[in-house]
């Protein structure tokens, strides 16, 4: 399976995140990719290449020119107010306040473009984002041009952006766009997939009326766990879209033996919906050393998880979401590549 992957996206190098009050060092870090490159070439299991600069206009198909523009001029604006390091936001357009009014300020319009504060921003962010999402089609287009699985070396992650805000460690839906590119394509039907530990708000969201998108996300109860306000077993999709979204909660400490009837389902709603394609969210982090995570993985179920999914019989692109266990990442990572190959 080929792998995409571009060094600018390690250019996005956050030093501390806010998380448990306090300001700690961040864990959505370079090294992340780094080690799984590494175990990819050690592991021999394709070739590595570089993904195409591609334009705007797919990230405009999900996400609005106005949130583009304010990740792309946001350091700008930053340093113009006279800051100099890493962004958070702190104030947010919730209920009862308004949130149709044109804003000048970087503290009100930080707020507006973003889902909570553990979120940094900095002066390469944009730059690394927009590497991440060329990573993203470039496998993407792999599979339109023939291959049957393509590995995505993501980072930042998308699954938590959504139409027009950052979060989670996100900023531009890497999956969404990718989605929405293999439909714009010629593609008619697209399941995605998401197995990251956190549930896939951004994702949901961007297709919740839509039955051209299928969406289907195994992770911890948000009634326990961020994102904490999405991901509910209730939530299956509006309009057009309904029943085209399907989620499994799971308790805290779950195994692979108790994610597993999970998974079986979800590979059971692949085979009827019949996808011409499946993009998996690939998250490591419900691995049991995982530094912010709750469930207990253990290296081997990754091989199990990649095998399972070679079952489905569907196109694959794999695209790196969460996951941070740095030193286990690479080998969990490619454990799942190993285990489709295989499988
Ligand atoms: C991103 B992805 C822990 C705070 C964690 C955000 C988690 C984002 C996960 N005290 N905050 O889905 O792996
Ligand atoms: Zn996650």
């Amino acid at each position: 399976m080929k792998t995409v992957f571009s060094e600018t996206q390690l250019a996005h190098a956050p030093e501390k995140e806010i998380s448990d009050g306090e300001l700690k060092p961040a864990v959505e870090i370079p090294s992340r990719a780094e080690i799984v490159l590494k175990t990819v070439k050690e592991r021999n299991t394709g070739e590595v290449l570089a993904p195409e600069a591609f334009p705007l206009r797919p990230i405009h198909r999900v996400h609005p020119p106005q949130y583009v523009g304010f990740l792309e001029g946001f350091w700008e604006m930053w340093t113009a107010a006279g800051r100099s390091g890493e962004a958070f936001p702190f104030v947010w357009p919730i209920r009862s306040l308004r949130q149709d009014t044109k804003i000048n300020h970087v503290d009100g319009l930080l707020g507006r473009y973003s889902m909570d504060a553990g979120t940094p921003l900095g002066q390469h962010t944009y730059k690394a984002a927009r590497a991440s999402v060329d990573t993203a089609l470039t496998a993407a287009k792999l599979l339109l041009a023939g291959e049957k699985s393509a590995f995505a070396l993501c980072r930042p992650p998308g699954h938590h952006a959504g139409f027009d805000f950052f979060g989670g460690y996100c900023f531009f839906n890497n999956a969404g766009i990718a989605a929405q590119y293999l439909r714009d394509n010629g593609l008619n039907r697209v399941a995605i997939l998401d197995v990251d530990y956190h549930h896939g708000n951004g994702t949901q969201a961007l297709f919740y009326d839509r039955p051209d998108i299928l969406f289907l996300s195994i992770h911890a109860d948000p009634k326990d766990e961020y994102p904490y306000y999405l991901g509910y077993a209730d939530e299956t999709g509006e309009h057009a879209g309904t029943g085209f979204t399907r989620n499994w909660p799971l308790p805290l400490g779950t195994d692979w033996d108790a994610y597993t009837p999970a998974l079986e389902e979800a590979c059971r709603w692949l085979l009827v919906y019949k996808p011409d394609a499946m993009i998996v969210s690939l998250g490591l982090d419900c691995y049991e050393e995982d530094p912010i995570s709750g469930f207990r993985f253990k290296s081997e179920d990754y091989l199990r998880l990649g095998q399972r999914l070679a079952k489905v019989g569907v196109p694959t692109v794999f695209l790196m979401e969460g996951g941070y266990a740095v030193e286990a990442l690479g080998t969990n990572c490619v454990n799942v590549l190993e285990g489709f190959e295989g499988g």
